[in-house]
């Protein structure tokens, strides 16, 4: 039986323009959908960047203005993979034209944007969700299944880094189309809305909301020359942030993000300690969980390292034969797949812009703090 097509238009092409095209090729290959995803339409402002890119990846055609984009008849998904500056005004505008939504993180550059974003959808009626991938990494997606199981018992601390050392050079320039990330008015914010925004989702997933934050953030490099104007420019976002907090469920954390940590490229580790069990992840090491459970036999107790790759692992089943691992591109491939099948189901995607909107809640008042050097409470979506 013909399939109905779920047809996208993408807007952006780089890193997550083509982490988000790969997810949109396979999903269907490997996971069972109702839908036939056709990669319909490319934007970028260039032509040619958008042709190189449709051509690459497969798409139908191009635009190169968002908003005729959002007119075609013809898309039903309008994926958001630009620059944070140009998330809100495409997802109004996404909204108000009754397409489905899924945008990068973070949702907004901060929470006040957001919030328009997250009314502009719920007003809509329209499906939406946002690109927070990690959560569908198995041993990340298992954490949760054994969290949610009771394994770990009541839980006294969560524990969260995210670190790199890619802006350590003072003579990298700020801005333009590959560095974004270290313009503040493009981003929003340095690592706290880029690096802790996943740290905070994947947090508040395994361990509910987030009450309050205490922060302290730095910007190492002060100044640096702007790629779109060719002057040398005040650095506005945090190169470091850190900040403790605390849990509506009482638990207690702490949080790291950095582009200044020499040798680490993208780590991302995560520890939950339970009065019954603990657990810990690390992005560079992905497919293994480690879980430490008091309960077994005292001369045996130890951590256990667990490699989810066995198909009664979450996700595993649809992929290769037991004990052969996935990677960093697989979490954005459940994710399409998880979206797509949930249309079928009439279920809501997660997490949604809300879900997304608590995140910068969060990193709003992780930047307030780190201001005004004290306790923040977080505002609750
Ligand atoms: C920044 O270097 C970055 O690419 C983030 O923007 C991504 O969200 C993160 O997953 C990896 O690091």
């Amino acid at each position: 039986m013909a399939k109905n097509q779920l047809n996208i238009g993408m807007v952006g092409y780089g890193f997550m323009g083509r982490a988000h095209s790969n997810a949109f090729r396979k999903a269907g290959n490997f996971f069972p959908l109702d839908y036939d995803i056709v990669l319909k339409a490319a934007c970028a402002r260039s032509a040619d960047k958008a042709q190189a890119f449709a051509d690459n990846w497969g798409y139908e055609s191009i635009e190169t203005d968002w908003r005729k984009l959002i007119e075609r008849k013809d898309i039903d998904v309008i994926d958001i993979a630009s620059p944070n500056d140009t998330h809100k005004e495409i997802a109004l505008a996404a909204a108000a034209a009754g397409k489905m939504i899924l945008c990068e993180k973070p949702l907004g550059r901060n929470a006040t944007e957001s919030e328009e974003m997250v009314a502009a959808v719920e007003a809509a009626g329209v499906k939406n969700m946002v690109w927070y991938n990690y959560r569908r990494v198995p041993a990340v997606t298992m954490a949760k299944q054994l969290v949610e199981e009771g394994r770990l018992g009541r839980i006294f601390h969560y524990r969260a880094k995210f670190l790199q050392d890619w802006t350590i050079n003072a003579d990298l320039p700020q801005g333009g189309a590959a560095l974004w990330r270290l313009d503040v008015d493009v981003a929003g914010s340095g690592v706290t809305g880029d690096l802790l925004a996943h740290c905070i989702d994947t947090a508040m997933w395994l361990n509910g909301p987030i009450v309050e934050v205490s922060a302290m953030t730095e910007t190492f490099v002060k100044e640096r020359m702007h790629n779109l104007t060719g002057k040398v420019e005040k650095v506005g976002i945090d190169d470091a942030s850190i900040f403790m907090a605390r849990f509506a469920n009482g638990s207690l954390a702490t949080f790291e993000a950095t582009r200044y940590a020499r040798g680490h490229k993208a780590l991302y580790t995560l520890e939950m300690n339970g009065e019954k069990a603990s657990l810990f992840w690390d992005l560079h090491d992905l497919h293994r969980l480690q879980y430490f459970d008091h309960a077994d036999e005292g001369k045996l107790r130890a951590w256990r390292n667990i490699h989810v790759s066995d198909g009664d692992q979450p996700y595993m089943k649809n992929w290769w034969v037991p004990g052969l691992q996935i990677g960093y591109e697989h979490s954005f491939v459940h994710q399409v797949a998880d979206f797509v099948t949930g249309l079928g189901e009439g279920t809501t995607p997660s997490p949604t812009f809300r879900e997304a909107l608590q995140t910068d809640y969060v990193t709003d008042a992780v930047l307030k703090s780190a201001r005004e050097r004290n306790w923040q409470p977080v505002k609750q979506s």
